[in-house]
């Protein structure tokens, strides 16, 4: 119940911010995308990942605004940097956010770079058929030039029939598919089945988790196009982000 007040509190003070991590293209291994992944710079507590605030958001009607209060940093973080521009950043977006009626007239509040924005939808939210708010919200989405990415792929309920009516920009393989590749055949043959269906929607994969160069050569080879995961490194501040990003021009 404390976390829950400091949660609110910490919301409204700003120590809710986004950590960044890269993702790289599977050719080049150039960064070509950062994903934000928010972090409470608790007062006391240190720097805390999702995992420590997320279902406390969740049982307290919070992820809306925090979510909320990332892309409004997220923003600022793109204005403020040139060292972004080449490169499309995405944005983790809760069911409740997607659902929320105020979402196309808060986008409409903000500077939205159009063609540099994603937002990763997770899976549930093809657990029911989809609102009439998720789809006017969607198509408010894409009309401001943000992409639409699906987050986690193959750990939950993305249907077919879900992706055919969606069209998302981008999936994320999740990564206890893409863990496994390098001992199993099944899994390798698996993660290639998903590029062949990515590719029949248009779709462009990003595989998570990925963690050694191995994981990253096999990857490349089934096609994936873009990769992210601790062998191209963990999550950043802004700062440290920057710092690498100017190594790399
Ligand atoms: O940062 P970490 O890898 O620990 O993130 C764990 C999970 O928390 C991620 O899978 C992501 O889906 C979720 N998450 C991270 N940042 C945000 C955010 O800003 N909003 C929402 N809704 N979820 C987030
Ligand atoms: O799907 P989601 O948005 O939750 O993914 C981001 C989460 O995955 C974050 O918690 C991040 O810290 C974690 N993550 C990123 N790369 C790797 C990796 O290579 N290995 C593992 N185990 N976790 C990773
Ligand atoms: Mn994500
Ligand atoms: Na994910």
């Amino acid at each position: 119940r404390q976390l829950a007040q400091d949660l609110r509190s910490g919301l409204a003070l700003g120590q809710i911010r986004p950590f960044y991590q890269v993702q790289v293209d599977a050719k080049s291994f150039r960064v070509n995308g950062v994903e934000a992944l928010a972090r409470w710079h608790h007062p006391t507590r240190g720097i805390l990942a999702p995992a420590h605030f997320l279902s406390i958001a969740s049982s307290n009607g919070l992820v809306a605004e925090l979510d909320d209060v990332v892309l409004k940093a997220v923003l600022s973080d793109m204005k403020s940097s040139a060292l972004l521009e080449g490169i499309r950043v995405s944005v983790n977006l809760s069911a409740d956010r997607l659902d929320d009626p105020e979402l196309a007239a808060k986008l409409d509040g903000y500077d939205i770079p159009s063609g540099r924005l994603s937002f990763e939808l997770i899976e549930t939210i093809f657990l029911d058929s989809l609102s009439d708010q998720v789809r006017q919200n969607i198509e408010a989405i894409k009309s401001f030039g943000i992409d639409i990415e699906i987050d986690d792929l193959g750990s939950g309920h993305a249907s077919l029939l879900g992706l055919l009516e969606l069209r998302p920009d981008r999936v994320k393989i999740d990564r206890q598919l893409v863990t496994p590749i390098l001992q199993s055949v099944p899994s390798r043959r698996l993660v290639g089945s998903l590029v062949d269906i990515a590719r029949a929607l248009d779709m462009e994969v990003i595989a998570e988790g990925v963690e050694t160069l191995e994981h990253a050569n096999v990857l490349a080879a089934l096609g994936v196009h873009t990769l992210q995961g601790y062998a191209f490194g963990r999550p950043h501040s802004f700062a440290d982000l920057s710092a690498r990003l100017e190594q790399e021009t």
